[in-house]
């Protein structure tokens, strides 16, 4: 019975580390209804998590991966900042500073002094955009939040 339980627990053990380590430790959730950057954040703190904090090359390369095929529009990141004037501190919608920001090409341009909130392509570059523009937007949840389950 004890030698059956430690087997069980072993088994427990080696599934969890796998789920919280490396690639694929995320589910997103892509909502293709368009809204505002606000609306989109709220939206997806509804949902239990918020818009998705981007901190490598490796979870764009699998956040891209789980976008539905052909699409192509921008899409919104949970990046914006709120100071007017250089120097521009973007952070994350869950407060913490940004420290990996690939921009596409000549961004953050900040068009018209009004491009306070990210937006991501499909090719994984990002640029600053009209918060008040409707895209279509990304969460994530953390697989290893089954954790809890047990
Ligand atoms: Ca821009």
């Amino acid at each position: 019975g004890i030698l059956l339980a430690i087997l069980f627990l072993f088994n427990k053990l080696t599934i969890l580390r796998r789920k919280v380590s490396g690639v694929n430790s995320y589910v997103f959730y892509f909502v293709s209804e368009k809204m505002n950057w606000t609306e989109a954040q709220t939206y997806c703190r509804q949902h239990y998590t918020d818009l998705v904090t981007v901190n490598d090359q490796t979870y764009i390369d699998e956040l891209l991966q789980s976008l539905p095929s052909g699409f192509s529009s921008m899409m919104w990141i949970g990046l914006y900042r709120t100071d007017e004037y250089f120097p521009w501190v973007w952070v994350w919608s869950d407060g913490s500073k940004a420290l990996f920001t690939p921009w596409d090409y000549s961004q953050p341009n900040n068009v018209g002094g009004q491009q306070y909130c990210v937006c991501m392509s499909t090719k994984g570059f990002w640029s600053d955009w009209w918060c008040t523009d409707k895209l279509p937007f990304l969460y994530a949840l953390r697989k290893c939040g089954s954790l809890r389950r047990w």
